[in-house]
Formats: structure tokens, sequence, C-alpha cells
């Protein structure tokens, strides 16, 4: 499809651009855009260099699967450069991330890391964060919180807020690779990020929100034509 040979376009551009040779460090993100990271890097002859760190489980396959070294955060809590995809870019390269649950780690990541770059197909930009995706941020809390966060995140503006549930895959919440709930929050456009960020964060029982600000140095994006276009 071309929103596949978007992704594609998108990730293998970002690596052939961005990967520094000397590379010790890199991280890898999940969902899947990302998978074409590792694949490109899977292809590179210098794989016994560097390792790689993983933002969740999925990410952590995706390493494997490719051939490339399994580092962990603990061992390496400086990170030269690091791949992820997002579910949503402003033109400030202020993200929504977390649709695929794994954005406290990805957060963590993207944070230890000099160089942050955000991989993803067209339909991932947007003018303001809010407006094309349209699910809610989402909000990783400690499980027991969830009523009072939920009240919280009402009385800050959220015109709606769910528990993110397992769907056919689980009944109940869903469970993060770190044990904790998650929440969809929607504040419609975010204006400012930060500001949200900030104020969300404050909240005892979040653990991190899905508002990626200041983190991303540049954004590949695959267009349908085929063509590859970059934020920075
Ligand atoms: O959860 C995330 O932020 C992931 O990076 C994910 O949502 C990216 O989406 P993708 O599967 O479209 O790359």
């Amino acid at each position: 499809s071309s929103v596949e040979s978007a992704k594609k376009l998108a990730a293998y551009r970002a690596v052939d651009e961005n990967f520094p040779p000397a590379a010790k460090v890199v991280g890898i993100g999940s969902g899947s855009t990302v998978i074409y990271v590792a694949e490109r890097i899977g292809q590179l002859d210098n794989k016994s260099d560097f390792v790689c760190i993983p933002t969740g489980f999925q990410s952590q396959q995706l390493i494997i699967d490719n051939g490339l070294r399994l580092g962990t955060i603990e061992q390496f809590p400086h990170i030269d450069i690091a791949f992820d995809g997002a579910d949503e870019v402003a033109p400030n390269l202020d993200c929504i991330k977390g649709g695929g649950a794994c954005l406290f780690q990805e957060k963590l990541v993207a944070a230890a890391a000099d160089k942050f770059i955000v991989v993803a197909d067209y339909r991932k930009k947007s003018e303001v964060l809010g407006r094309q995706w349209t699910q809610g941020i989402p909000i990783e809390i400690v499980p027991n919180a969830y009523a009072k966060v939920i009240n919280d995140l009402k009385k800050l503006g959220a015109k709606k807020v769910d528990l993110r549930s397992g769907g056919k895959a689980k009944a109940g919440p869903v469970i993060t690779d770190n044990h904790n709930f998650l929440l969809d929050a929607d504040f419609g456009d975010v204006k400012d990020a930060k500001k949200l960020h900030d104020e969300i964060k404050a909240l005892v029982g979040v653990v991190e929100t899905g508002l990626f600000t200041d983190l991303a140095q540049k954004a590949y994006f695959g267009e349908e034509n085929g063509e590859v276009s970059t934020w920075t």
C-alpha cells in the first residue's frame, strides 16, 4: 500500500542520512514504521560496532530479528541517536506518541539520545497537534490512580478520557511494558504542547505523557507520491 511504502521510504532515508559511522549506542522505537528502521540498520556491515536499545518488548524483538546487538538503557544511559515513529507531528516537531502504548520507554530513550529522529508516513503531518490524531493524548499512569487522574484531566479541560482497553486482545485495561495503565485524553487542538504536558505531568499518578516536546531534531515523512519530505 502507499502507506506502507511511505513508511519504508521515510525510515530508509532517515537511516541513510543520519546514521553516524562511529555510532556506539542506537535507540530503536516501537510501532510499524520503525520496523523499516531496524531492517535498514540490520543491512549495515558494521553491526557489531554498536548496541541497540529497545523501547519495549516489540522493539526488543525487532533488534533480535534483525541480528542487531541488544543492550539495555541501564548499561547505556547515554544514546548517540534514536529513531522512532509518531502518531502525529506538528511543524515545530512536537509529537503525539503512545498509540502503540510504548510511550514511557520511547520518551526515556528519546530523552537519553543526543539526536532523535522521527519517521512517519504522510498521515502523521499536522498543522496543530490533536487535529489529525483524534484518539486522545496517551498518558501512562499508575494503575490504582486511574479514577483520580481521569477526574483531574477533566478539570484540566479534557473533553473525554478513556482507560485504554485491551479490546479483543485482552479483557480489561491494556497493561504497558512497565506494568501500568494508559489513559487517552481528548483535549482537542493542542496549541501549547509543552504547557499541557507540564500540567498533566504534575498530576499525582501520572507516569508520563505522550506529548513529546523539544525532543525531535528532524522528522522524515514518506509521501503518497513516493517522495520523502522532512521537517527540521
Ligand atoms: O506509540 C508510538 O508512539 C509509536 O511510535 C507508534 O504510534 C508509531 O506509529 P506507527 O505504527 O504508525 O509507526
